[in-house]
Order: structure tokens, then sequence, then C-alpha cells
């Protein structure tokens, strides 16, 4: 028994495989026992094929990789939004004249018209407006001795006053002292105060203001024309900053205290 514990014990150390206690102890204890030696058996058979393993573990992430080829061309885009109005462009060229329209439909048939009263009536009325224009000239001309040009009329007022005053009596009138700015208005002045048997006359210029600087009454300087008599303006005494104008056209300064007649003028298209 003793031998048996033994053997067991022995083989469970020795013995190659799978050889559990249970067969050795089926042996005979006579096989084990009488010989006295403990050899290793035969080789087993192979086991059986074990259970697939767990899976591994995840790789560690490779490297970064080439840059790849360039794609081929995409497809068209999809139709883009209407763009904002441009500015507004340069006017056109002039078209064609157009093809000349339908004619008209017929008028109504006309009303009687006694047309040689009517023509004798303008006739009449054609003579009426010339004979008014001649008389208007008469009064003007010869009663008042008014003279014109296209744009201005003037008139001589036979009253003796100051410059001063004279300004005055033609501003009441609607006008201003008369201002000859050309030869031909000088020259229509000058034959006005002739015709009227006068020798000199009042016109709207002076150097009040600044001596020696000659304006006209409407605030225009003397500068383009202007009418003087040889040796005038003399400033005589140091006060003569008026002008008077003599029947010869020329032009003499005068002491504006001095009182004769004066010139007026008037524009025509005073409404
Ligand atoms: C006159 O009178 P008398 O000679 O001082 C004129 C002046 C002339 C001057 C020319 C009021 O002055 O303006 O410059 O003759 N005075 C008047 O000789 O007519
Ligand atoms: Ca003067
Ligand atoms: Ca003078």
């Amino acid at each position: 028994m003793l031998c048996r514990v033994t053997l067991c014990l022995t083989l469970l150390v020795l013995l190659p495989g799978d050889l559990s206690c249970s067969e050795a102890e089926n042996r005979s204890s006579s096989d084990v026992c009488s010989t006295h030696t403990i050899l290793p058996g035969p080789k087993g058979d192979p086991g059986e094929k074990g259970d697939i393993g767990e899976n591994g573990k995840q790789g560690k992430e490779g490297p970064k990789g080439f840059k790849g080829d360039k794609g081929i061309l995409g497809s068209a885009g999809d139709h883009g939004f209407t763009g904002k109005i441009g500015p507004i462009g340069g006017k056109g060229d002039k078209g064609y004249k157009g093809l000349p329209g339908l004619p008209g439909g017929k008028g109504k048939p006309g009303t009687f018209c006694d047309c040689g009263r009517y023509r004798r009536a303008v006739g009449q009325l054609d003579v009426k407006v010339s004979q008014l224009k001649s008389s208007l000239q008469f009064v003007k001309n010869v009663i008042a001795g008014i003279r014109e040009t296209e744009e201005k009329f003037y008139y001589i007022v036979e009253e003796e006053h100051s410059y001063r005053d004279a300004m005055t009596q033609c501003r009441v009138r609607g006008g201003t002292l008369a201002m000859p700015k050309d030869q031909s208005t000088n020259s229509l002045i000058a034959g006005y105060i002739s015709s009227l048997g006068l020798l000199r006359v009042f016109i709207g210029v002076n150097d009040i203001e600044r001596e020696k600087q000659f304006m006209y009454v409407d605030n225009t300087l003397v500068q383009n024309y202007s009418g003087w008599k040889a040796g005038e303006p003399n400033d005589g005494s140091g006060e003569e900053d008026c002008v008077e104008m003599l029947s010869s056209g020329t032009w003499n300064d005068v002491d504006c205290n001095l009182t004769i007649y004066f010139v007026c003028e008037f524009i025509k298209n005073v409404k």
C-alpha cells in the first residue's frame, strides 16, 4: 500500500503527458513495483486544438501618406444670381424721321365770311394806327420836346435846379439824369440842347464820391466813353464835382450848386 501511494506520487511527478492519478492507480501494482524502474510511457496523442485566441491590440497610427494626384475637372456649378443693374447709358443718337402720318379727315364746311368787309375794317385800322403814331411823334418831339433811341427817351427839363435837386426831379418823373455812354447818344442830347436854343444842361455824371473818379448816376464808372472839353475836368476852385453838357456836346465839370436846366432819361420797356 505504501508503494501504491509512492507510485502514484512518483508517476504524478515523472510521467509525461496527461496520465491522471486514477489511470496510474488502474495499473497493476505488480507492473510498477515489480521492476522498481520508473520509465516514461509512450507519447500520448496530440491534445485537442485550442480555442481561437482573443483579438490583438489596435496597431499604432501609420505615417502621413503621400499627396494624391490632382482630381479631374469638377462638374459645372449652379446658375449664379442675376447681377445688379448697371449705370444709365449715354443718350442714344436721334432716330430717323418717321413716315408721314395719314391725312386728316375732311374739315367741316366753313361758315360764310364777309372777307371784303373785314379787309376794309383792317385797312381802316391800319390808317388809324399810322395817324396815331404820327400824332404821338408830334406830341413827343414838338410839344413835349422828347428825344428817343431804341431803348430810352430823353427829356430836357427847362427848370433851373442844383445838381441834387435835378436828380430828384428826374426821379419823380420816373427816370434819372441822362447818362450818355456812347457818341450817338451824346450827339442826340447835344442836338436836343441846341434845338431848344440852350447852352448847357446837367447830365448824370459826377465825381462827388471820389475826386477825379467820375461815375454815372447808375454807379458805373466813366471809362469807355467820355466827352470832356479840352482842359476839363479841371475841378475849378477845387469845388467842381458835377458835370454839364454844352450845346457842342462837350462835357465840363462845374460846381454842383450851380442851378441850370437838366436832361433826364427814361427806359422805354418799363412795365
Ligand atoms: C468856367 O468862369 P471860370 O473861368 O472861373 C467854368 C469852369 C471851367 C472854366 C474853363 C461855372 O470857370 O468849370 O473849367 O470856365 N465854370 C463855370 O475855363 O462855368
Ligand atoms: Ca471834382
Ligand atoms: Ca470845369
